[in-house]
């Protein structure tokens, strides 16, 4: 009985880049989401250690950073008893999966991708091919699992899309393949801008690290953080157009307290930016303290971590697997 509820779950994929420390945009545009997904829903996680090397990465440190964001999703809530939480590179199948869908993918839909467009422009001197294909990886990633959403921030929307484009363009040609998956972006937070330049997404690469918040960050750094953060020479908080700085600051104590916009005016009215410029900071500290502290505990138990990701990939494999064969057999490959 409860197996079959199970079956019946809807399915959710998916995945952040062990391509720097984890953002506090990261957070609350997408992992936070994902812990209060796992009641309802059968979730599947990744860290997806393929997508981060089409920006060059030292190996050592790709590994360490491989491990640390496998620790600090489970420390975010991630339970792997719910959950499926692996690691991708130790999946075959999402290599496999890139390869066939690379060939229902066009060179003109990929080339109208900003992301590809951004990275290229931050890295000239290594525009690689899998810079160009990495939004055929992630349309694997998620087809494998006949994923129906995917909790994602904003700046992943295109990338979704062409997913969706890929599942249907496969579908229409070989019949019924692949679910097509949906977007899943949080009401607040599907877009934490940089704290020293509002107008831009606070990034794991960003070369300037003030603007940006990372999730095991001392509680000094984060208050130090918040009180230069940019805002505007108004002096009043409120969430108005062209307000980006105290927009974004706003939205970030938001998410943390709960509290709605018009509450925060109200408690703040009267007060200068920088007591919420501190308030924020606190609340902030606050909310990130008990990840850190459990994050420090799984860092100390690696054995622990390694029996959770190697289950992990067993249980992917099973499920990407299944996929990976019907496709095999409807494009035509011979079976062995
Ligand atoms: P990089 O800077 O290396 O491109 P990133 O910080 O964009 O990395 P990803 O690992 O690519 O992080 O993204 C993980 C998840 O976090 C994705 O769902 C993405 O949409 C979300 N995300 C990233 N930055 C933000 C942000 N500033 N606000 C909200 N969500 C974000
Ligand atoms: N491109 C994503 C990371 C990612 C992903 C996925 C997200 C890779 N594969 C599958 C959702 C589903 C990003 O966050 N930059």
């Amino acid at each position: 009985m409860e197996n079959q509820a199970q079956e019946r779950k809807k399915i959710i994929f998916s995945g952040i880049q062990p391509s720097g420390q984890i953002t506090l945009g990261n957070y609350l545009g997408a992992v936070r989401n994902w812990t209060q997904l796992q009641e309802e829903y059968r979730c599947i996680y990744s860290i997806v250690n393929m997508h981060a090397i089409t920006v060059r990465q030292d190996p050592a440190q790709l590994r360490q950073r491989t491990l640390e964001a496998y620790a600090l999703i489970l420390a975010c809530g991630i339970d792997p008893e719910k959950s499926i939480a692996f690691i991708q590179s130790h999946v075959k199948e999402h290599a496999e999966a890139n390869w066939a869908l690379a060939c229902y993918t066009q060179f003109g839909e990929l080339s109208r991708m900003t992301q590809f467009k951004d990275k290229s422009a931050k890295n000239p001197d290594n525009i690689n091919a899998g810079l160009f294909t990495y939004p055929v990886l992630m349309a694997g990633d998620i087809l494998l699992y006949q994923t129906d959403l995917v909790p994602v921030g904003l700046d992943q929307k295109q990338h979704l899309e062409l997913a969706r484009d890929v599942a249907i363009r496969f579908n229409g040609q070989h019949g019924n393949t692949f679910v097509v998956p949906d977007g899943y972006f949080p009401k607040v937070g599907a877009k934490i801008a940089s704290l020293q330049d509002p107008t831009k997404k606070m990034s794991k690469s960003d070369p300037n690290p003030r603007g940006c918040v990372y999730i095991l960050d001392p509680p000094e750094t984060i208050l130090k953080k918040f009180k230069s953060a940019v805002t505007d020479s108004e002096a009043q908080v409120a969430y108005r157009e062209g307000k980006d700085g105290i927009n974004n600051l706003m939205t970030i104590y938001s998410c943390v307290t709960g509290e709605t916009f018009e509450q925060i005016e109200k408690d703040f009215s009267g007060k200068g930016y920088g007591d919420f410029k501190a308030a924020v900071g606190q609340a902030v500290a606050d909310h990130l303290a008990p990840i850190r502290d459990q994050y420090a505990r799984l860092m100390a138990d690696k054995a622990y971590l390694e029996s959770c990701y190697r289950a992990g990939a067993q249980k992917a494999s099973r499920i990407a697997g299944r996929t990976l064969e019907k496709v095999y057999k409807k494009i035509g490959f011979l079976p062995q």
